[in-house]
């Protein structure tokens, strides 16, 4: 995904501070920023928001670095904005909880936190809710849609890899349809640095195994909430893991990974939620280096 950049004078407009103050930011390695062929500065976006999200400072026109105006959004709480976000995702608003979303980002959760916090948590009442027949199918796929086309935008706001990331690759297996799990393990995996790629849903083991051989990852993820025959799924992981699994981390997580399952396969790490990959990952580095803090008056 391209990351546009923007003139530091843009940039100063969209924080409502000087261009002088912008520049002592600038200068002080605060807010990472690149050279045109020209010469001049430019502010790549991602640097701009890994500023704002890390130091705490608020956007006051978003709209000039290609964001939403967030005027009306409620609440830098998760806890706040959680009715107004499920509302949001039942009555099929996408611009509302992509306000809601990118609010959240911006003032510095984490995406495991939106995950695990936000987005299971909505998606969980809206299966509870169509199980009681409150919420039609319609509404829960459109809810999906609405979240996928979000997170694809916040991948776009994190910080690219680096030239020389750690690759990380997985998806969840055939008979597998769910997607919005693996969608933001590979969300999390980037913000902690790593060159993530989702192969998608439904992905046939034999062909993950393939992947691994050919793309020869760090880290491999599978996600798995639903599973057609357990004792098909088992052998064929198990060969999966015999292959790969001393060489490459397997990182589980999902619902049909019961504990009679996970007792019949080998794996390096078993994630019942996002903030476990989180800790697991902050565990294989070291944090991720932030620009020094600023004083919002210098
Ligand atoms: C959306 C949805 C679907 C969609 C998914 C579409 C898509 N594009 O993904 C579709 C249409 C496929 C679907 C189908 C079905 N569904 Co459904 N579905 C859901 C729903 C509402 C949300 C699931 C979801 O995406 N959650 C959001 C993600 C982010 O959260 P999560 O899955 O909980 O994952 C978290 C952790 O487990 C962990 N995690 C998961 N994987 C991984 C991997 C790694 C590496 C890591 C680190 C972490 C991790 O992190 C996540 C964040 O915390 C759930 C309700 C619920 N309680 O979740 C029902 C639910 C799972 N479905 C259910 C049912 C019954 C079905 C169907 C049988 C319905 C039907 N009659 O056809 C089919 C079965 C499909 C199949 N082949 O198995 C039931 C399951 C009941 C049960 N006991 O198993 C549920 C619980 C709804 C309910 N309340 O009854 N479903």
């Amino acid at each position: 995904m391209p990351d546009r950049s923007f003139s530091p004078r843009t940039v100063a407009e969209a924080f409502g501070v000087s261009e002088s103050s912008l520049k002592r930011w600038c200068d002080r390695g605060a807010i990472q920023t690149s050279k045109t062929a020209g010469g001049h500065r430019k502010i790549p976006r991602s640097s701009i928001l890994d500023f704002a999200r890390h130091q705490g400072m608020r956007l006051a026109r978003p709209e000039l670095i290609g964001l939403p105006t967030l005027d009306d959004v409620i609440s830098d709480s998760i806890e706040e904005s959680f009715e107004q976000a499920l509302r949001s995702i039942l009555e099929g608003r996408m611009d509302d909880f992509r306000r809601c979303l990118i609010q959240l980002f911006l003032s510095g959760h984490a995406i495991w936190e939106l995950g695990d916090k936000l987005i299971a948590r909505i998606m969980k009442e809206v299966g509870h809710r169509w199980e009681c027949a409150e919420v039609d199918v319609y509404q829960e796929r459109l809810g999906c849609e609405i979240i996928t086309r979000c997170l694809y935008e916040l991948r776009g706001m994190v910080k690219p890899p680096a030239a020389d990331a750690p690759l990380a690759i997985g998806g969840t297996p055939a008979g597998d349809p769910y997607s919005l799990a693996s969608t933001l393990v590979e969300l999390v995996l980037s913000e902690h640095g790593y060159r993530a790629v989702n192969l998608g849903s439904n992905v046939p083991l034999s062909s993950l195994e393939r992947a691994i051989d050919r793309l020869r990852p760090r880290l491999f993820w599978l996600s798995v909430s639903a599973i057609d025959d357990v004792p098909t799924f088992v052998e064929q992981y198990n060969e999966l893991f015999a292959k790969h699994g001393q060489q490459v981390p397997i990182i589980l997580g999902g619902r049909a990974l019961s504990e009679e399952v996970r007792g019949e396969i080998q794996y390096a790490v078993f994630c019942d939620r996002l903030s476990i990959l989180n800790t697991f990952l902050s565990t294989l580095q070291p944090q991720s280096q932030h620009a020094p803090a600023v004083q919002r008056n210098s």
